[in-house]
Formats: structure tokens, C-alpha cells, sequence
């Protein structure tokens, strides 16, 4: 009897063994082999004069690496992968370029997914253009092409891409103008807007740069963001445009439109730059910045939104209530610099006191950098 067993152990893990051979077999195929996607076209732009296309197939011909990348999620959820495929270096070779000539690699994929590499990840990261993933073609909705970017957060590992741009962008200006996003989104239409169970209220991101911001900057090609974890992304000037802020509910102010991918979704924004317009929400501030106190009073130094937002100083300030009521302030009289924070109706307010004693902005709108 006990032989029996053993000898029909054994014959099952024979079994068990030529099958595993069988699958493995896969492995002997070249990952450049031929396959039912290599005529699969995406868009090149900004590398030379004209647009041009080129394919799995030709990316195929180029000398491949395999690199292990591990990731998470925004859920939580592990990405790990063994990406198979030309390096974004070796593509550029071609044509005479490198990553570092770039200030932002935009990848853009066919469900309508786009983000920008800045420049500080081109400088520093290996970008592959990978064709197989853990040693098998990759799955129908992954293919011609998959970015894995080891080390950088699944975020930017942008699958089914369809178009690469190539961005050398005009340096744009600091801006000069803060705007705060509580107070103007106030003034602005608010419509319903349906997330998950709840229905929160949003305003176009259309109205609140039409009002707001110089909507005609011809400079501005991407918007930024930043959000109260520290997340920063550039997004396209026609895509913000086409969105929506919410200002109500959960993971307020977010980012966010129907036609986009969730992954585009931004919550807790802390600001936007819009051309030379930073627009900041305050909440969002004085729970990620650093208290300062003034008096009885706690809130965000005024200098925290010049630090954040990159916004020049200089010597001459107006400070602009939802009124429309505004004040001149110089240096002098903003003294030791003046706190923005939350006065008791729930609104964004201003206090300094100077050369010219306290003075109070209640309801402020935006501060504006005269000289
Ligand atoms: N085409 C496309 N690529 C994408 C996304 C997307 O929605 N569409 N989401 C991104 C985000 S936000 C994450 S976290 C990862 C998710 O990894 P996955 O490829 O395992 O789904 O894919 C990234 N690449
Ligand atoms: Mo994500």
C-alpha cells in the first residue's frame, strides 16, 4: 500500500512537472518577438519639427532592460511588476536627445488618463517603455505600451499610452496674486455634484479662472497643483479647464471632473497656479502649514503663502475683501507680516499691525503684489 502511494506521488509530481516545463516554455520566446500589437501607433510631439508616429514594433528593435518596480496605490493596493522594454534614454538616443532636455514628459493614454513627469524625476529615474510585464506580453487594455518608472509612485506608470509630449515649457512668471478659494467659490455658481453616496456642491474651474485669473494668459500651457499631502501635478490647461472643484463633502477642495479617470482626481488641493494667479485654500492650509499665532488669534503667517506658491515679494500689497473694498498696504505697515486666518463667521480674514497701526481685512478675497 505505502509504495503504491508513494509511486503515485511521485507520478504526480512528474506530471505536475512537464506541465510547469510546458508553461515555462513562454519563457524561451524573446520578449521582442512578434506580436498581434506591434503596429499600434503612438504620438510623438516635440521631439522633432513635425508630429510623428512610431510603433510596439519599433520600439521592439531597440536594446531592452528588465527592472523589478514596486508601488501603492492611491486605495493602498500594491503594484509590483518586472517591466520588460527600451529605456525612455535609449528612444531618445535615437533622435539625439536626452530626459534632462526636457522640464516635462506628458504621457497621455487612450482612456483619456494623462500625466506629466517634471523635470526632477526625468533627471533622476529610469523611464521604460515596457511591452512586457513579469516576463508576458502585456494584457490587452496595458498594451502598446506600459511607463513603469521605478522608485515613482504608480501614478505615473501610465498604461495603454497613446502620446508622449515632449515639453521644453517657457519659463512662467511667479505668480503676483494669491486668491482664496473659500471666499471666492462663494461668489461663484455652485452646482450639484454627485460623489459616491453623497451629493456635494462644485464650482467650474472655468468661472473661477474667468473671475479670478487672467484666463487669456496665452503662456499658461499647464496648471499646477498641490494638494495637503504634498501630492504636485501639472495638468493640462484644456483639462483643468474642462473640470470641477468641489468645495463641499469629503476630501474638499477636490479636484475632479466626470470624463477623467479617477487617478486625475486631486483631493484636499492646498493651491493652484494658474499663470501668475496662486489660488490657495485656506482650510487646506492651516491644517497641513505650520500654526502661527497673533494676539488672540491663530491662523497661517502671511509669509507661508509667499513660501508655498513661490510668490515674489515685494513692497506694496492690496488686500481686496469679497466686497469688492480693498486697502494699500507697504511693508512697514505690515510690520512683523500679518496672519491670515478664520475669523468667527467662518470667513478668511487679514490682521497686521504697523507703521500704521491694526489693520483687518475681513472676508479676503485676494492680496495683489503692486510693486
Ligand atoms: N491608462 C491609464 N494608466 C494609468 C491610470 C489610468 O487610469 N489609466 N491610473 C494610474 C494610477 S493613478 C495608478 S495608481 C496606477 C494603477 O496601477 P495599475 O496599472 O496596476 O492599475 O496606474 C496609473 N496608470
Ligand atoms: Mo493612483
Amino acid at each position: 500500500m505505502k509504495s503504491i502511494k508513494k509511486l503515485s506521488l511521485l507520478l504526480v509530481i512528474l506530471a505536475l512537472m512537464v506541465t510547469m516545463a510546458a508553461c515555462d516554455s513562454k519563457k524561451d520566446v524573446p520578449a521582442n518577438a512578434p506580436g498581434p500589437f506591434d503596429d499600434q501607433k503612438i504620438v510623438v510631439s516635440g521631439l522633432l519639427e513635425r508630429d510623428f508616429e512610431i510603433t510596439q514594433g519599433d520600439l521592439k528593435k531597440l536594446a531592452a532592460v528588465t527592472k523589478h518596480a514596486e508601488s501603492t496605490r492611491s486605495n493602498g493596493e500594491k503594484v509590483i511588476v518586472d517591466a520588460t522594454g527600451p529605456l525612455l534614454e535609449t528612444f531618445l538616443k535615437e533622435y539625439g536627445k536626452t530626459q534632462k532636455d526636457f522640464s516635462r514628459i506628458r504621457f497621455t493614454a487612450g482612456d483619456k488618463y494623462s500625466i506629466a513627469v517634471p523635470q526632477e524625476i526625468l533627471a533622476s529615474r529610469l523611464v521604460i517603455l515596457s511591452y512586457v510585464n513579469d516576463g508576458r506580453p502585456l494584457e490587452d487594455d496595458y498594451q502598446p505600451v506600459r511607463i513603469v518608472i521605478p522608485g515613482e509612485r504608480a501614478m505615473y506608470w501610465v498604461k495603454n499610452l497613446i502620446r508622449m509630449d515632449f515639453e521644453t515649457g517657457a519659463d512662467q512668471k511667479p505668480p503676483n496674486k494669491v486668491v482664496f478659494l473659500e471666499t471666492a467659490a462663494k461668489n461663484l455658481p455652485q452646482e450639484d455634484y454627485q460623489y459616491y453616496d453623497s451629493v456635494d456642491k462644485a464650482i467650474k474651474t472655468q468661472d473661477l479662472i474667468a473671475e479670478y485669473a487672467d484666463i487669456n494668459d496665452t503662456v499658461v500651457a499647464n496648471v499646477f497643483m498641490k494638494a495637503g499631502d504634498g501630492l504636485q501635478k501639472n495638468e493640462t490647461k484644456a483639462n483643468f479647464l474642462a473640470a470641477f472643484i468641489k468645495v463641499t463633502g469629503q476630501d474638499q477642495p477636490k479636484f475632479l471632473a466626470p470624463q477623467f479617470p479617477q487617478g486625475m482626481h486631486i483631493r484636499d488641493l492646498l493651491y493652484i497656479i494658474y499663470g501668475q494667479t496662486a489660488i490657495f485654500d485656506y482650510t487646506e492650509g492651516s491644517a497641513c502649514l505650520p500654526k502661527q499665532t497673533f494676539g488672540d488669534k491663530e491662523g497661517i503667517a502671511f509669509s507661508q503663502i509667499f513660501k508655498q506658491t513661490g510668490m515674489a515679494g515685494g513692497n506694496k500689497y492690496k488686500f481686496t475683501s469679497a466686497d469688492g473694498k480693498s486697502i494699500v498696504l507697504t511693508n512697514p505697515e505690515l510690520g512683523e507680516g500679518g496672519l491670515i486666518y478664520q475669523n468667527a463667521e467662518g470667513a478668511v480674514a487679514f490682521t497686521c499691525t504697523g507703521t500704521s497701526g491694526k489693520q483687518n481685512v475681513e472676508d479676503l478675497l485676494s492680496v495683489e503684489m503692486l510693486q
